[in-house]
């Protein structure tokens, strides 16, 4: 009885389809490597062709943000990669086989976006106002800052700026988020309706970023007319003799 060797002659189309990828770090520029793309096929051999390929329930929303070059998932030119907006990237690919006829295996995979760093973007005083005189320690205002990346914590200082934007840094110091009147500094609205200050913000992003910001505060007046003075003592010598008779 002769043996008979089934041999399959038979294409078969790809049966896998698998992206190799540690994720991409946001901010990427084009041309940044996403991953590589392989496949798996019964026909030894084989050789691959990729695309990207409309899917379905969003399996390929994010197609539009890469490119493939040969077996190379790479960011595409004017695509932004913001971890804050979209942690996850959904593509949905297709590769096809060199075999006659050619065979094809479509495959969803998902690729986690690596948060960068990213340098704050303002900051804002919430009282933009001081009364003259005010003594050394009084507190103008607390400080707030705006950062793309979520929990951050800032540290405030005050830095040299330009065209005079820094022009009163030395009459105010911050502590932690307070913005106040340092001791001794005068704060005369007649001679210095404004005080101009150059502030700094650093975040605590694992290489701190910073932003700068001019802020004008305004010196507010306060009634200093001597007449006036004069009035309110003789108001009080007023007073005190009234309690003169039960005083003694
Ligand atoms: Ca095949
Ligand atoms: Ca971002
Ligand atoms: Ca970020
Ligand atoms: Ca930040």
């Amino acid at each position: 009885m002769a043996s008979v060797e089934i041999i399959d002659a038979g294409q078969h189309a790809p049966t896998d389809l698998t992206l190799a990828s540690a994720g991409i770090a946001e901010d990427s520029s084009a041309g940044t490597l996403v991953g590589l793309l392989s496949a798996t096929d019964p026909d030894a051999g084989s050789s691959f062709l990729y695309v990207l390929v409309a899917g379905s329930g969003g399996n390929d929303v994010d197609n539009g943000l890469v490119e493939i070059i040969g077996n190379q998932l790479k960011v595409k030119a004017g695509a932004l990669i913001n971890f804050e907006a979209n942690p996850f990237l959904n593509f949905n690919i297709q590769v096809t086989d060199n075999g006659s006829p050619a065979l094809s295996f479509v495959k969803a995979v998902t690729v986690s976006v690596l948060n960068a760093n990213e340098a704050p973007t303002g900051i804002s005083i919430f009282i933009a106002a001081i009364l003259e005189n005010s003594a050394g320690g009084t507190v103008i205002s607390s400080l707030s800052a705006s950062d793309p990346d979520a929990g951050s914590l800032f540290s405030y200082a005050l830095v040299p700026g330009s065209g005079g934007s820094d022009a009163d840094n030395s009459l105010v110091e911050i502590v932690g988020s307070q913005l106040k009147i340092k001791a001794g500094a005068l704060i005369d609205y007649e001679t210095n309706p404004f005080l101009n200050l150059n502030i700094q913000v650093t975040d605590n992003g694992t290489s701190a970023l910073s932003f700068t910001k001019a802020v004008t505060v305004n010196v507010l007046n306060i009634n200093e007319n001597p007449i006036d003075l004069a009035a309110s003592s003789m108001r009080w010598w007023l007073g005190l003799m009234a309690m003169m008779p039960t005083m003694v």
